[in-house]
C-alpha cells in the first residue's frame, strides 16, 4: 500500500493523468488486508468514506466500506477522474447517461451494470455519465478503493425518476486511519440512500 500511494505520487508529479497508466498501477496492486486494514471503519447505517492520502492536494484516495446492501445515491464527480480498486467484496455499479439538460424532467436513461470483484478496477468520470454504486450481498462487507482527481469537496446527486439534480458535501467517517469525531460529522445525503431505493 506504502509503495502504491508511492506510485501514485510520483506519476501525479506531472500534472496529466494517464488513465490506462492509473489502471495498470492499480491492477498491479493486490489487496492485502494488512495493509489497508487500520483505514477500514465500517458504520452500520450508511457505506463510510475513510480518507488515505491526499496525494499533496493531486488528488484523494480513500477507502470505501460498505455494509450488506449499502448504496450510494446516484452521482457524478465534479469533473474528476475517478478510480475504483477492490480490495474485499463485490460491487455492482449502475451506469446511467448525464441528462441532456437541466429542464429534462424524466427518468434518467440507465446505460449498464457491472460487477466487479476483489482486486478489479474501474474507471468513471462526467464524460462517461453517472453511476450507483451498491454491495448486492445480503450477508458480506465489502471494501473498495477510490482514487479521485483532484478531489472534490461538492458533487450532485440525482433523482432517478425526474433527472433533478442538488449538490451534496463529500464527507469523510475517518481521515488517516483515525475516526472524525462523530459529533463534527454533518448529514451525508450522498451515503444515505435506503436499499429500496435501489431500482
Ligand atoms: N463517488 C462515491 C462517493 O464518494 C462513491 S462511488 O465511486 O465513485 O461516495
Ligand atoms: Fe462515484
Amino acid at each position: 500500500m506504502q509503495r502504491l500511494i508511492g506510485q501514485l505520487r510520483e506519476i501525479f508529479e506531472d500534472d496529466s493523468v494517464n488513465i490506462e497508466q492509473m489502471e495498470k498501477i492499480l491492477l498491479e496492486y493486490k489487496s492485502d488486508q494488512s495493509e489497508w486494514g487500520r483505514f477500514a471503519h465500517f458504520d452500520e447505517r450508511n457505506y463510510t468514506r475513510n480518507l488515505v492520502d491526499t496525494g499533496n492536494g493531486k488528488y484523494n484516495m480513500m477507502l470505501l466500506c460498505w455494509g450488506p446492501g449499502m448504496c450510494t445515491n446516484i452521482h457524478d464527480h465534479a469533473g474528476s477522474h475517478c478510480f475504483v480498486k477492490m480490495l474485499q467484496g463485490e460491487l455492482l455499479e449502475t451506469r446511467f447517461a448525464f441528462p441532456e439538460n437541466d429542464d429534462q424532467i424524466e427518468p434518467l436513461k440507465m446505460i449498464e451494470e457491472s460487477r466487479f470483484g476483489i482486486n478489479e478496477v474501474s474507471y468513471m468520470s462526467d464524460k462517461l455519465g453517472l453511476h450507483r454504486m451498491e454491495n448486492p450481498s445480503h450477508s458480506e462487507s465489502a471494501v473498495s478503493l477510490h482514487v479521485y482527481c483532484p478531489g472534490y469537496e461538492e458533487c450532485h446527486l440525482f433523482d432517478q425518476r425526474t433527472s433533478q439534480k442538488h449538490k451534496s458535501r463529500v464527507t469523510f467517517w475517518s481521515k488517516y486511519g483515525l475516526l472524525a469525531k462523530t459529533t463534527d460529522l454533518p448529514f451525508d445525503p450522498i451515503a444515505t440512500a435506503p436499499p429500496s431505493r435501489r431500482g
